[in-house]
């Protein structure tokens, strides 16, 4: 049905843009990079006939008319950033497997009652800022000035600054919100990133909800001391003290059976071989598909952090960067997902996500589900992403049958 050599060599062209000597690739938002590739999914949305435009927050959309334009579109897409020395397959699968359908459809002369628009997401990693899902925060009218001004990447470079270098003016982020009752469904092919799929010899399977991360960055306050003279005893070493609190983040998290913690960045000052660390910045990534356990989980980190820190005479401050309640999937998309991979021969599996996706965004705006391609040994946010050209194609396919559900397609 749909082109899967089209859909893969698109996937391998688009790899190669921001392309890192370790073989990953990074795009971080509001770059060169993802400009690039930005630019090269709208010439790809041109080739598909597609209606071609770019929102008030860097949002790039490929639409495709129905029989009644007054109707509301059916929305596939995800993102084209990724994290640092990331996969070829995160993000752009979905970006692209939706212009694939949509040229399909166009090819076939297949026509739908609803329109169809194809959307890539501006920073939906959140790897520049440490504030992610910015392009379907506006969408979905959840974006402030605020938070433009707020974050900021490692040169000290905020969100609304990079937006003006980019070509856009912050102050009209507002405009990117689309009305209540304006999109019918919003669908995301993404790879699992995980090993379910593959321990069930499936290519492709539909997503129940997707878990909620809460980010939080600890700051503590020591003292810096001479290595050599200072006696244990009578030390305030942030480092030793964050070392505690990474262990017991660990224990926590792996208690509940459900719950993931990550420790992803850590920075120390002042950083000399024989010097006490008086500063410890690192950041805590905390999710489960149930807030309540994620919570509860949290509480208990913080409540022994305090212990931890006091005993030790080390000051502490907890900033959130983001918090994000586990977001269901729709009956309504994940019957239309099911249905479609009995089409394509594919036993319908439901699985829930650990990663987060745009779609969380958009639970609140419209009905939202998402299809997952297997993934090789479930690793992702690394060179080793990988998954199939056939399975790839499979998650299309899918993705075509979905769409055409939803849409009131043939
Ligand atoms: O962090 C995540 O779960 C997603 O990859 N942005
Ligand atoms: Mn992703
Ligand atoms: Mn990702």
């Amino acid at each position: 049905m749909i082109d899967g050599e089209r859909l893969w060599r698109r996937l391998s062209d688009l790899g190669e843009i921001g392309r890192q000597r370790e073989g990953g690739v990074t795009r971080l938002s509001f770059t060169d990079e993802e400009r690039a590739a930005k630019d090269r999914v709208a010439s790809y949305m041109d080739e598909a006939g597609l209606s071609v435009r770019e929102d008030a927050a860097g949002n790039l959309f490929g639409r495709r008319e129905g029989r009644n334009a007054d109707l509301p579109s059916v929305l596939v897409g995800s993102h084209v950033d990724s994290v640092y020395n990331g996969g070829d397959f995160d993000g752009p699968l979905g970006v692209l497997g939706g212009v694939e359908v949509l040229q399909t459809m166009q090819e076939r002369g297949v026509e739908t009652d609803h329109p169809i628009e194809v959307v890539a997401f501006t920073d939906e990693e959140g790897a520049r800022f440490s504030f992610g899902m910015i392009g379907s925060r506006a969408l979905a009218g959840r974006l402030t000035s605020e938070d433009l001004a707020k974050y900021e990447d490692r040169d000290g470079v905020s969100i609304a600054e990079a937006m003006r270098t980019y070509g856009l003016d912050p102050e009209r982020v507002g405009e990117a919100a689309r009305p209540e009752g304006s999109v019918k469904a919003y669908v995301e092919l993404h790879i699992e990133q995980g090993r379910v799929l593959e321990n069930e010899g499936l290519p492709a399977g539909l997503v129940t909800g997707i878990a909620g991360p809460v980010w939080l960055r600890f700051s503590l306050e020591g003292e810096t001391g001479h290595a050599g003279a200072t006696p244990m005893s009578l030390r305030h070493d942030s480092l030793a003290a964050a070392s505690e609190i990474m262990s017991l983040i660990e224990a926590e998290a792996s208690a509940t059976g459900t719950s993931v913690g990550t420790v992803g960045q850590l920075s120390l000052e002042p950083g000399g071989i024989n010097i006490i660390p008086g500063h410890v910045e690192f950041s805590l990534d905390l999710r489960d598909i149930d807030q309540g356990v994620r919570d509860r989980v949290e509480g208990r980190i913080l409540d022994e952090a305090v212990e931890i820190c006091r005993r030790r005479g080390v000051e502490m401050g907890v900033e959130t960067l983001q918090r994000l309640a586990p977001a269901p999937c729709s009956e309504l998309v994940m019957d239309a997902i099911g249905r479609a991979c009995e089409r394509f021969g594919i036993r319908p599996h439901a699985l829930p996500s650990g990663a987060g996706h745009d779609g969380m965004q958009l639970a609140g705006l419209c009905p939202m589900g998402m299809i997952f391609v297997r993934s090789r040994a479930g690793v992702s946010h690394s060179p080793e992403e990988w998954s199939t050209k056939k399975d790839c194609a499979a998650g299309c396919n899918v993705l075509y049958w979905t769409v055409l559900d939803l849409a009131g397609g043939g």
